[in-house]
């Protein structure tokens, strides 16, 4: 029996929660570091925390990354086999708004797990995944971006994150931890947080089909993007800490597609067809053809997409696409869900979510 123990940080997240359900079912014995918050915060993993099966094997703690103390009782504490570093300020356009934090939580939060695995001499012992991403490559220097395309970040969240690749792999190299950065491109699910651009489409054309909103309000919809499922992409976290030894890995579909192209596709998923007048911040999407009986709160020609300035961001990435093949060919990495699959099972759960008037988050 596995009686390996796994310290996950961002537990409560989107990824997080994924990923402890798929390490729960590998049989690890599973932590996870929980801030505190004035309201509730653990709604993804409150299936596993109120399952009975997983009694004694999934445990939270308080924490928080900033508080390098409370990092280190943490892992003294449990003495994990693999910490997956999930926690971060993970909004690029927040980022911008919250230098400072973010810099905090993703680069000194970083720096405070693998100072701590030092310092309780868990070299040896304990295995450091660091959530990384594509965002590293901002202005890309190559059209399609692999382990080997140089770095140029266009936010506050990608310059924190590249100190944390760095010192992730200065880690590794200085002091012989075995720490691996995955360098993720965009995943999403149900679960994304729902100010990410997918999520507040899926969610936003929902409110409009029941009735509870009549227009969604977006920035740059031409901004593409290769989005993936989250669920196959923190299985990729735990194979990059089962590979002989610790390196770096580009996960990503290989895919590309624009926000505007994700609006239509999930309007189509729905049978609406909409169409697109104006330009620039005058762009908007309009209701062409429906289904009159299915959905009654539409009308023809109705505005449900409109463009907002507030949501551009100083300097945006907007030209993003993997080269995983590295990952295909030492972890066995084939992506498994296609965008339409994405969409399907993000509208599913949305319009469900919704259909009660009396609908929470
Ligand atoms: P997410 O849903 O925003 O989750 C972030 C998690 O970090 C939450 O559990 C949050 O706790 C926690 N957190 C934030 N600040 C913290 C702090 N100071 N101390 C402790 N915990 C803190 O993000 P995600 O989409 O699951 O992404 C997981 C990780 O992968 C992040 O590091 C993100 O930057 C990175 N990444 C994501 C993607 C993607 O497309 N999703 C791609 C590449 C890399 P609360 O619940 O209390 O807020
Ligand atoms: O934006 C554009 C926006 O916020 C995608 C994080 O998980 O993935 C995520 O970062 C694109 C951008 O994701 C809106 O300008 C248009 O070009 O969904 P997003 P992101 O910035 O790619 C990376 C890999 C991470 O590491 C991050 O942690 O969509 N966009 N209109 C919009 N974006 C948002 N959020 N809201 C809009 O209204």
């Amino acid at each position: 029996m596995n009686k390996k123990k796994a310290l996950i940080t961002g537990i409560t997240g989107q990824d997080g929660s994924y990923l402890a359900e798929f390490l729960l079912n590998k049989k690890y014995i599973v932590h996870g570091i929980k801030r505190k918050s004035s309201s509730y915060n653990s709604a993804r993993i409150d299936n596993i925390y109120q399952n009975k099966k997983y009694k004694n094997k999934f445990f939270l703690h308080y924490g928080d990354l900033i508080d390098a103390a409370s990092v280190s009782e943490i892992i003294n504490k449990i003495k994990p086999d693999e910490i997956y570093n999930l926690a971060a300020q993970s909004h690029v356009g927040v980022s911008f708004k919250l230098p400072n934090y973010t810099t905090q939580v993703n680069a000194i939060g970083t720096l405070n797990i693998l100072d701590a695995i030092k310092k309780l001499n868990l070299e040896k012992k304990t295995k450091f995944y660091q959530a990384s991403t594509s965002e590293l490559f901002g202005k890309i220097q190559e059209k399609k971006q692999s382990e080997k395309t140089k770095f140029y970040p266009k936010s506050p969240y990608a310059s924190s994150k590249l100190f944390a690749y760095w010192i992730t792999k200065n880690y590794r190299e200085s002091y012989n931890i075995f720490a691996s950065n995955g360098i993720l491109f965009n995943h999403e699910s149900p679960r994304r947080g729902e100010t990410f651009v997918t999520r507040k489409i899926t969610m936003g054309i929902s409110k409009i089909i029941n009735g509870l909103d009549n227009c969604i309000y977006l920035g740059n919809i031409y901004s593409l993007r290769d989005w993936g499922h989250a669920k196959d992409y923190v299985e990729m976290c735990w194979k990059v800490l089962q590979n002989k030894k610790s390196d770096d890995f580009i996960i990503a579909t290989e895919k590309q597609y624009s926000v505007k192209f994700f609006i239509e596709k999930s309007f189509q998923y729905l049978g609406i067809k909409i169409s697109w007048v104006g330009k620039g911040l005058k762009e908007k999407a309009l209701i062409k053809n429906f289904n009159k009986e299915k959905f009654p709160n539409l009308k023809k020609g109705m505005i449900v997409v409109r463009i907002d300035k507030k949501h551009f961001r100083p300097n945006d990435v907007d030209n993003l696409i993997g080269d995983s093949s590295k990952a295909k060919k030492i972890l066995n990495w084939k992506s498994k869900t296609s965008i339409y699959e994405l969409i399907k099972e993000m509208m599913d759960h949305d319009l469900k979510l919704f259909k009660k008037k009396d609908f929470k988050f």
